[in-house]
């Protein structure tokens, strides 16, 4: 049975107390690795190495060195390509069809676009008077922040892990990462990358296992880190953040969200189906940018279930090799039975089921993987958990409204704010509507079209902080005025 380890210091090395756990692949149902589960002693000696290399070249390096190493990083990855794929599809369960186009194509360009954009930095200068009349001059330089820990989820487990340390990196940080203990394959192959692609030893070290009162919490309650970005759901993101503060460590957290799409009777209805169906269904509803709430204005609203409906039905549940397959398994069998109890709440509170709601018939082979029917509902009322509360499944709720006011008002409703999607021909309505939606991403017919250089992330209860391009930048470096005399 092939094992997976933890990577401190430039080396594979097992957990001292020889505890490891089963890495399930979802798609079967069958244990596919034993991964070695990190004590404190494997979290101290990750963050000592990280804090070693910090202060040893990788910081000293010039940006040109240090970006050409992480464009050979993101060669590193494109050249194991079918590696990485394979890997990340069978802890996952996704599709090979999504994975080559999404997840390992991103994790790629996560370090070629924070190495070419970290060249281009500029910072602010000020010239001052003096009462000695010299003047003085103030101008600012950024220093790598230190070690960060980098806590990172399943569900798009290399594009999220290196939407992280690309730039954590390209700023001179070291980081000890901590993937979730059900993906922790492609973070770990990702080791090997780094130490042909010249990364010194101890910049780039992973620690293996589990999250509360484990792996997770030793990082997060490590002394000698000086930040922490996570992914993942909202009461973690609070854990963390107590964690943090003993030290006053900075953090990045992008949480929850229970996100509102928003169709409009002047929408191309094309384009919102298309758009609805990816965004309630892609990654099996597994993407936190997924909308779960639809809300359609009403003089359009049967058609639009109806051809929603009938998209959702064409969808082919299969395997990651199966190459029809557009929906894979849940990651686990503990998140469908999360997933199945929302089902089943929405039939107590009295939704109609439009399509779904249960388990797929799948072949005797794949019998015990996580499979769930894509599912939408009508019909209930806002005190449902079911559209107040985030599912991560397959699954949508839509419901009518009669004015912009209305719909605007249910967007808003929650204590959430990552993202939104507005369906509109009418572009002043548009900006209107994009302009008062309460989240840190509002796509205007689209989703999940992203530019790595703006900003990313959650408002209210779905996050702290931005990323991407320059903020990014601003959260793994440190800002600091020089002020000089002259
Ligand atoms: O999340 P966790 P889980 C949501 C989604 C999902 C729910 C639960 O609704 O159903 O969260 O998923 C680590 N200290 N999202 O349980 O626990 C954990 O080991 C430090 C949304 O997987 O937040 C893993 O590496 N670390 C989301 C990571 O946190 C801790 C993506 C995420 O796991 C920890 C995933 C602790 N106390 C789930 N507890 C998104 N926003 O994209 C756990 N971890």
């Amino acid at each position: 049975m092939k094992e997976v380890k933890h990577y401190i210091n430039g080396q594979y090395v097992g957990s001292a107390s020889g505890r490891m756990f089963d890495n399930i692949n979802p798609a079967t149902g069958e244990v596919i690795s034993q991964v070695h589960e990190a004590g404190e002693a494997e979290v101290d000696a990750a963050v000592q190495a990280a804090r070693a290399a910090l202060n040893g070249p990788w910081s000293k390096m010039t940006l040109d060195e240090r970006s050409k190493i992480l464009h050979a990083v993101a060669d590193g990855i494109n050249a194991r390509f079918d590696e990485f794929l394979e890997a990340e599809c069978a802890d996952t369960g996704k599709p090979k069809s999504l994975a080559s186009h999404i997840d390992i194509p991103r994790g790629a360009a996560n370090f070629k676009v924070f190495a070419d954009m970290v060249k281009n930095v500029a910072t602010e200068a000020f010239e001052m008077a003096t009462p000695d009349g010299t003047g003085a001059l103030n101008y600012a330089v950024r220093r790598p922040k230190g070690v960060i820990g980098v806590i990172s989820p399943w569900n798009l487990p290399l594009l999220l892990m290196t939407w992280k340390v690309g730039p954590a990196l390209a700023c001179g940080n070291t980081v000890v990462v901590k993937p979730s203990e059900e993906t922790p394959t492609t973070t770990a192959l990702l080791g090997e990358v780094m130490k042909e692609a010249g990364v010194p030893d101890g910049v780039y070290n992973v620690v293996q296992g589990y999250g509360g009162d484990s792996a997770g919490a030793f990082l997060t309650a490590h002394p000698d880190v000086d930040g922490y970005t996570f992914t993942g759901e909202t009461r973690t993101g609070e854990l963390i953040m107590q964690n943090a503060a003993k030290g006053v460590r900075d953090i990045s957290l992008e949480l929850g969200g229970k996100n509102a799409g928003i169709v409009f009777a002047d929408c191309d209805m094309d384009k919102a189906i298309e758009g609805t169906m990816r965004s309630a269904f892609a990654n099996c509803g597994q993407v936190c940018l997924g909308t779960e709430r639809v809300y359609v204005e009403r003089s359009i609203f049967d058609e639009f279930v109806s051809r929603l409906k009938a998209e959702a039905e064409k969808l082919v549940i299969g395997p990651p090799d199966d190459a029809t397959a557009n929906l894979g398994p849940l990651i686990s069998q503990k998140q469908r039975d999360k997933v199945l109890s929302y089902y089943q709440q929405a039939v107590n509170d009295g939704a109609t089921v439009v399509t779904g709601g249960g388990i797929p018939d799948m072949p005797d082979a794949l019998k015990n993987g996580s499979w769930i029917q894509p599912t939408i509902w009508t019909g209930l009322n806002n005190d449902s958990a079911v559209i107040n509360e985030e599912i991560f499944g397959p699954c949508c709720h839509i419901q009518p409204f009669d004015t912009e006011e209305e719909a605007i008002e249910q967007a808003n409703r929650l204590p959430y704010g990552l993202a939104s999607a507005i369906w509109t021909e009418n572009l002043s309505r548009a900006a209107r509507v994009a302009g008062q939606v309460e989240a840190g991403i509002v796509w205007v017919n689209s989703w999940f079209l992203r530019d790595l250089r703006t900003a990313f992330g959650g408002s209210k209860q779905s996050g702290i902080g931005r990323e991407g391009g320059e903020h990014s930048l601003e959260f793994y470096t440190e800002l600091k005025n020089i002020c000089l005399k002259l």
